[in-house]
């Protein structure tokens, strides 16, 4: 009984199929990276507040409700564009501690200087 299980265990663990390596480059998103989903809509995000940790690797995903909006951190050097229908997705790994103030940067009416939030970055 034990040396049939033995060999079961060898037979199963044994490399029957020759590994090649990859065609491709792997994907830079992490696929163990906690995903953050975030909206935009008209004039605010949601949630506006994003806390994360200094080395740790998230995917921040951004979806509009109504029309197209942007966001943008120098700090954290992203830019991109929230389009209606379309997942944007940015992989972000947090370098540092701090607060970085994010922003609207596609003109989306009257509120829209005052579309932002904040990245807290914190052990
Ligand atoms: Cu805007």
């Amino acid at each position: 009984m034990g040396s049939l299980l033995a060999v079961l265990l060898a037979a199963a663990t044994s490399p029957a199929a020759t590994a090649s390596p990859p065609a491709v480059a792997p994907v830079a998103v992490d696929p163990a990276a906690r995903v953050i989903k975030v909206t935009a809509k008209k004039f605010e995000y949601s949630p506006a507040l994003i806390e994360l940790k200094p080395g740790v690797p998230v995917v921040l995903e951004f979806a509009s409700l109504d029309r197209k909006h942007g966001l943008k951190s120098t700090d954290l050097d992203i830019e991109v564009e929230i389009v209606p229908g379309e997942v944007t997705r940015v992989p972000l790994t947090p370098g540092k501690a701090g607060k970085f103030t994010f922003h609207c940067s596609v003109f989306c009416g009257s509120g829209h200087e005052d579309m932002e939030g904040q990245i807290v970055v914190a052990p």
